[in-house]
Parts: structure tokens; C-alpha cells; sequence
């Protein structure tokens, strides 16, 4: 009889915790929590089997500290949370040091205990943190990606929706580029199930949508005033680590180890890619045009910045 899938998730704070909330009613595996506040990963744990009655979902959820990583043992996926949100006024790349540091606890506490596992790493700044995560685990680069197009389409597809009076789900667009204020909505390549933006958008607001987009965790951070976005990014790394699982062969755009593709090499950036069993299966490339280049190499320049700080 096959067994369950087991998915780790380092970090139990706030999208941590509706990380396990999200696996657990997709019934995507046991989940394991895991925390430096071994309290709150067991809590949340607990909390989440004891809905099990009532939303009806036979998965296990537990929990532990940091201080037993053998909790995570052959965990088949791992989603890295863990380190610090950003404060209203911080950038990402302020959170560098201090996320590093957790980073590289959590990278070799999934080197010994779960070797085999798809990482998915989400703490911020994200193109060096999954940059380190690759480094430090020695990792093969198709299981070691990090989550943010997802998100920055997400956020795109909402707002497209929403002025074009249509479902979210019926935009399809695309993101490029390193996660931050000037990642690359690629509007070329973006429609409502075909028919194109600029027939239901007018163009000063389709500019003014890319805009929100790139500061779109930005204004969430604002509003809640501690912490920022949770729902939405789970709901992203649970698309990406459901793709591994089930083998969809989804086509989502994360950030991905490059090897040539897109004339880059040695790091981490948002592109289109395949998520199937062998993880990141393929990277996909889009013709770009010079403007879009343009974006694209600017958008790199601030990613090997932050990459070089980490000094891996
Ligand atoms: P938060 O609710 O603070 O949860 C982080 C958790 O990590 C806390 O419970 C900490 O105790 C825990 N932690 C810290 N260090 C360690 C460690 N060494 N080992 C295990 N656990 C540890 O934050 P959050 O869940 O809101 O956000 C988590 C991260 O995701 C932050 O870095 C955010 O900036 C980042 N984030 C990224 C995106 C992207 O799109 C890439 C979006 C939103 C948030």
C-alpha cells in the first residue's frame, strides 16, 4: 500500500501555519512544523488535527523545534518560512543578515534529515535566500527553487480582474525577473483567455496595475502594519509543491537556477518553469524585446547584489 506524502514546513509562522492549514485540506501529505518556537509549531499543529472532525481531512499534522530537525526525516517536500517578515518602511534586501543566518541552520538541518526532498524556499530577500538554500545544501538545481511569481501573478491576475471586471482566474499573465520593486510583468505576454489586456484595460491603468504589482507586498506590509502578505503566498508554494507532488507538469514562474537560458548564469531568478516529479523539470524562454531586456537585466542587477552579500 502506498504510503503518505510527508511535507515539511520550516518556519511556523504566519504562512507557515496556513501552509499546513492549505496541505492539509488538499490532503497533500503528513505535514511537520517546525519551528525555533517549538510552541508554536507544536500549537498550531495541534490546533489544525483538531479540525480534522470538522473539515474532514485524513492527513496528520504535528510539530516540533528546531532543536529536532530528525522530525522532518525524508520529508519528500520542504517549505522554507523561516526568519523575519518585513516591517512597514524595510525593503526585503534589509532582511538579508538576519534571514541568512536562519537560511543556513534550516539548509543543513534538510541536507542530513531530508535529502531527497523538492525545496521550496520562500523567506525574503527570496532570489539570494533560495540562492544560499542551493549552496549550502548541495543540492541537484532542479530541487531547489524559490516562490514568487506565483505570487506577483497572483497579485497581478487580481488586479487585472478586478478593472476588467472578470474572474482572476481567467487572466493568465506572466511575471520575470528577481522579487522586488522592479520585477518584469511581461503585459506582451498576458491576456484574459486570449483576448488581450489592452482591449479591456485602457493602457494608463494597465500601467498603473504593473505598478501596484511591484509594490504589491509593499502595500500589504502597510496595511497590517506588523508582518506582511500569508494567505496568498501559501496558496502559491501550495500550487508549486502540488505540481511536484501530483506530477502536473504545471507551468509556473518561480525563481529558478539558470544556466544559459536567458543569456544568465550561477543564479537565481523568476522565469517560466515546469513543475513535475523530477521537480523543476524545465526552464521555459520567451523572446524579450528590447524593452523587456532592458527590465529583465535591471531586475538582475539588484538580484546579484544581494546574491554577492550572502558571500557563497
Ligand atoms: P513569521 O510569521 O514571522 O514566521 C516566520 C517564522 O520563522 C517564525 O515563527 C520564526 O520563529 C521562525 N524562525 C525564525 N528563524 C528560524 C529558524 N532558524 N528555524 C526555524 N524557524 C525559524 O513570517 P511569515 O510567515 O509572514 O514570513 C516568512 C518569510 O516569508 C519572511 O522572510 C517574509 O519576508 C517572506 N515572504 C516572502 C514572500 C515572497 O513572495 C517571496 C511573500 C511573503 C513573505
Amino acid at each position: 500500500m502506498a504510503s503518505r506524502k510527508k511535507i515539511a514546513l520550516i518556519g511556523a509562522g504566519q504562512i507557515g501555519g496556513t501552509l499546513a492549514l492549505l496541505a492539509g485540506q488538499k490532503e497533500l501529505g503528513d505535514v511537520v512544523l517546525v519551528d525555533i518556537m517549538e510552541g508554536v509549531a507544536k500549537g498550531k499543529a495541534l490546533d489544525l488535527q483538531e479540525t480534522r472532525g470538522v473539515t474532514k481531512f485524513d492527513v496528520n499534522v504535528t510539530g516540533g523545534g528546531t532543536g529536532d530537525y530528525a522530525i522532518i526525516k525524508d520529508a519528500d517536500v520542504c517549505i522554507v518560512t523561516a526568519g523575519v517578515p518585513r516591517k512597514p518602511g524595510m525593503s526585503r534586501d534589509d532582511l538579508l543578515k538576519v534571514n541568512l543566518d536562519a537560511i543556513a541552520k534550516v539548509a543543513e538541518g534538510i541536507k542530513h534529515h531530508a535529502p531527497n526532498a523538492f525545496v521550496i524556499v520562500i523567506t525574503n530577500p527570496l532570489d539570494s535566500m533560495v540562492y544560499a538554500m542551493y549552496k549550502i545544501t548541495g543540492f541537484p538545481k532542479n530541487r531547489v527553487v524559490g516562490m514568487a511569481g506565483v505570487l506577483d501573478t497572483a497579485r497581478f491576475q487580481y488586479f487585472v480582474g478586478e478593472a476588467a471586471g472578470v474572474s482572476p482566474q481567467d487572466v493568465n499573465a506572466m511575471v520575470l525577473g528577481g522579487h522586488g520593486d522592479d520585477m518584469v510583468p511581461l503585459l506582451r505576454y498576458s491576456s484574459v483567455n486570449g483576448v488581450p489586456l489592452t482591449k479591456l484595460v485602457e493602457k494608463a491603468k494597465l500601467d498603473a496595475i504593473v505598478d501596484r504589482t511591484r509594490k504589491g507586498g509593499g502595500e500589504i506590509v502597510a496595511l497590517l502594519g506588523t508582518g506582511s502578505a500569508f494567505y496568498a503566498p501559501a496558496a502559491s508554494a501550495i500550487a508549486m509543491a502540488e505540481s511536484y507532488l501530483k506530477d502536473k507538469k504545471r507551468v509556473l514562474p518561480c525563481s529558478a537556477y539558470l544556466d544559459g537560458q536567458y543569456g544568465v548564469k550561477g543564479v537565481f531568478v523568476g522565469v517560466p518553469v515546469v513543475i513535475g516529479a523530477g521537480g523543476v523539470e524545465r526552464v521555459l524562454e520567451v523572446d524579450l524585446n528590447e524593452e523587456e531586456r532592458a527590465m529583465l537585466t535591471k531586475s538582475l542587477e539588484s538580484v546579484k547584489k544581494s546574491v554577492a552579500e550572502t558571500k557563497l
